[in-house]
């Protein structure tokens, strides 16, 4: 049998969900029922009637997909698919630095672990991050954790001065300002898109600095035909596939993420065959970083 009929055909024996993150292979993302960045994605998880969900991602999305369905099996196709910007704080580093700003609070960017999120009062994604550092009251000294390149673009979106630890996402940070002049030179008429993961240089000279749900919305509403894309190469499948009138160019071939395209269909077939690789959350943990998301929600009912 060929190979996408055997997982359609097993998706539905197991009543299982494919989640894909934009950043996935486009094969992967054909596959899925559901594509879109790591928080949406995990409440589609939590609103579907689907007991299984193979969550084609990196560690840290499928957490948090335990985290806000703890009653779901929670699959991840690839156990070595990881987050080296997550894994760049652990809990006990960050217990540390909360010991050292004790009337601190905590804001954690959603690329971080359970143990992580639990250790902290707010959480984050790319599209939010801003309206969450600004509504926590001015007196209040704040951490920001593990981004520094997404704390930095809260800085000069809020005023604030952030407490920021060094972590940076390795698939970003490849993205040159001379790959920009580069691609500008080659497009000049092209919107340039960047991730606000990019560094600070980068940010300086683009046009536009969105998470990637926000670069998919803006895409599609532009009039604009062409547009250099700042961020990991896999979003430019969905861009293509949203609007087939208009033409996106990678700022670089070399922002390839190797722990998202770690995901195959291979293995998503035998994620399901097997129920492998099951990602749990121990419960103590996790009421805690549900807090944290849930203090998201609260300054962002609608996001
Ligand atoms: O939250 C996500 O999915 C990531 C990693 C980035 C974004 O901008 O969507």
């Amino acid at each position: 049998m060929e190979l996408l009929e055997e997982i359609r055909k097993l998706k539905q024996v197991r009543k299982a969900v494919i989640l894909a993150h934009n950043y996935q292979p486009g094969q992967v993302q054909d596959i899925a029922d559901f594509v879109g960045d790591s928080f949406g994605l995990s409440r589609q998880a939590a609103a579907t009637d689907a007991g299984t969900i193979v969550f084609c991602g990196v560690l840290f999305m499928a957490e948090t997909a335990a985290i806000l369905s703890p009653q779901k099996t929670i699959l991840l196709p690839d156990k070595l698919a990881g987050c080296p910007l997550a894994d760049m704080i652990t809990a006990e580093q960050l217990r540390k630095l909360k010991a050292e700003h004790p009337n601190a609070l905590v804001v954690c960017y959603v690329n971080s672990s359970a143990e992580v999120k639990a250790e902290s009062d707010y959480c984050c994604t790319s599209a939010n991050a801003v309206e969450v550092v600004g509504s926590i009251p001015a007196e209040r000294e704040i951490i920001f954790v593990p981004d520094q390149y997404l704390g930095q673009f809260c800085m000069s979106g809020t005023g604030r001065e952030l407490i920021l630890w060094p972590g940076y996402c390795p698939t970003h940070v490849v993205i040159t300002v001379d790959d920009i002049k580069q691609a500008k030179a080659k497009y000049p008429e092209a919107v340039v898109m960047a991730h606000p993961e990019c560094t600070g240089q980068v940010a300086e000279c683009v046009d536009e600095l969105l998470s990637t749900g926000q670069m998919l919305r803006y895409a599609k509403k532009s009039r604009s035909k062409r547009f250099i894309v700042g961020t990991e190469i896999g979003i430019i499948h969905t861009l293509k596939k949203q609007n087939p009138d208009k033409e996106f160019f990678p700022a670089t071939d070399r922002a390839i993420c190797p722990n998202m395209k770690l995901i195959t269909l291979e293995k998503i077939l035998w994620s399901l065959q097997d129920l492998q690789h099951k990602i749990t959350v121990p419960e103590s943990v996790r009421i805690r970083a549900e807090n944290a998301l849930d203090r998201m929600l609260a300054v962002l009912p609608t996001k």
